[in-house]
């Protein structure tokens, strides 16, 4: 049995199902998403709709965090088009999203959104653990994780650090030129809504991923969206 991981979906529909036709899915197959499956790109609920339809097991990443939030009426404040997107979200598909788990362990696989540090044990992570998993980066040398704004202290961005303990990571939020694989993870958002590709990473004996891994891509129609980098360079302001 294969397992199949997929990088940050964002709402590229078309690349999706044409990932899923070259990987040539057939029953038996465990098909699994980092997160972050809708926002930024063209098609958020008809993602969610089709993943849910397909049986893609689902970790929850910093956006899908967003609309369960939102759903329990969480203070998330929520633009003109991410209330369409909410509007447009069926029950079973808020059920989907609510169901995410932080998440996955399936043997030395361990699949999240976001990073970990080596302060973390995931059998017993707290709740505000765990919501960091779907947001961690860079980490400073106590392995404190660090925000956008403190980022010019020294950090390391967290895989390059992690021992890991927690099996190896495959994960997503972080959008790479392409596949970044570190000693214990593979990080696998190769940012296709920015217009560079989609990934999917199958893995053939979840006890020893490392050992036996396949990487499948395509490539992103068009550009959607202009990438995090270019955007802050034009928002941020450092204090
Ligand atoms: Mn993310």
């Amino acid at each position: 049995m294969r397992t199949i991981i997929y990088g940050d979906i964002h709402g590229c529909l078309e690349e999706f199902v044409q990932l899923r036709s070259k990987i040539g899915i057939t029953i038996g197959d465990r098909e699994i998403s980092v997160g972050d499956i809708l926002d930024r790109g063209p098609y958020s609920n008809e993602v969610v709709r089709y993943a849910r339809e397909n049986n893609i097991e689902l970790i929850l990443g910093n956006h899908e965090d967003k609309y369960v939030r939102y759903k329990k009426d969480n203070p998330v404040t929520f633009d003109a088009e991410k209330q369409k997107i909410f509007a447009n979200l069926s029950a079973k598909d808020i059920e989907y999203l609510q169901n995410a788990p932080f998440f996955l362990k399936i043997d030395n696989l361990t699949i999240l959104h976001a990073g970990i540090t080596n302060k973390i044990d995931l059998q017993t992570a707290s709740s505000k653990q765990l919501k960091q998993l779907i947001r961690i980066r860079h980490l400073n040398k106590e392995q404190k994780m660090l925000s956008l704004e403190q980022q010019t202290e020294i950090h390391s961005f967290w895989s390059e650090v992690y021992n890991g303990e927690q099996g190896i990571i495959v994960y997503g939020h972080e959008a790479f030129d392409d596949v970044k694989i570190d000693n214990y993870s593979f990080g696998i958002d190769t940012g296709c809504v920015y217009g560079n590709k989609l990934t999917a990473l199958i893995i053939q004996d979840t006890a020893k991923p490392m050992q036996n891994y396949e990487i499948v891509q395509v490539n992103a129609q068009r550009k959607y969206i202009k990438n995090v980098k270019e955007r802050n360079k034009c928002t941020i302001t450092i204090p």
